[in-house]
């Protein structure tokens, strides 16, 4: 992330965990720098990072746009009750968790609060002229075909033995998973697997 920050490509959007990121003193304090255990002295990460709430991208030549958010923004007690929930998951959630209780908070665990924030993401991109919007939050992978409401979800990358990721490139959006797998001749690798698409990005387009 350092290398992609060096070149101007690492963005980065808060979310329902890590909230505090919105306060640049804490930012500055915990990410412009990091100990290096070689040296004994601080060395710089990410100096002068800010975090965003949501990030628009434009293609250069069709100036469509794409509009990105982490996706609690739909979701009240993530979105105003952050510190709460953050309070309930240290305190409460870290001792129930031994008995096999899922956190309370995350809609990724929880498929009634997954499918309420999905239904109040779709309402605002419709009543948005269908801008294509894509998001995180719950997990759930979603590519709509050209027609639907525009609605992605790029799923999640904290399986213990794969991730899921949106790819743009040459105007065209792909749906793909990193899994670890084993090879014939019993060789661990990291392979990229194609789940939707391609698809191009203008098909989405209703204007
Ligand atoms: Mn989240």
């Amino acid at each position: 992330m350092k290398l992609f920050y060096a070149e101007n490509r690492l963005y980065r959007l808060v979310g329902n965990h890590d909230m505090v990121y919105m306060n640049q003193k804490f930012v500055e304090k915990t990410l412009y720098t990091y100990f290096d255990k070689i040296t004994g002295k601080d060395a710089p990460l990410f100096p002068g990072i800010e975090f965003t709430e949501g990030l628009i991208l434009k293609h250069e030549t069709t100036e469509q746009e794409i509009f990105m958010m982490h996706g609690h923004q739909a979701d009240w007690m993530n979105y105003v009750g952050w510190k709460f929930n953050r309070f309930m998951v240290r305190v409460l959630w870290r001792q129930l968790q031994i008995f096999g209780i899922g956190d309370p908070t995350s809609p990724a665990k929880n498929y009634k609060e997954l499918i309420k924030v999905e239904r109040r993401t779709k309402r605002w991109i419709v009543e948005n002229k269908n801008l294509f919007t894509i998001i995180g939050h719950t997990h759930r992978p979603r590519f709509p075909e050209p027609g639907d409401i525009a609605f992605f979800n790029d799923g999640s990358c904290v399986h213990p033995r794969s991730i899921t990721g949106l790819e743009i490139e040459n105007g065209e959006i792909s749906l793909i998973k990193w899994q670890i797998s084993t090879t014939e001749d019993g060789i661990l690798k990291v392979q990229r697997v194609l789940l939707e698409g391609p698809q191009k990005l203008i098909d989405y387009k209703t204007e």
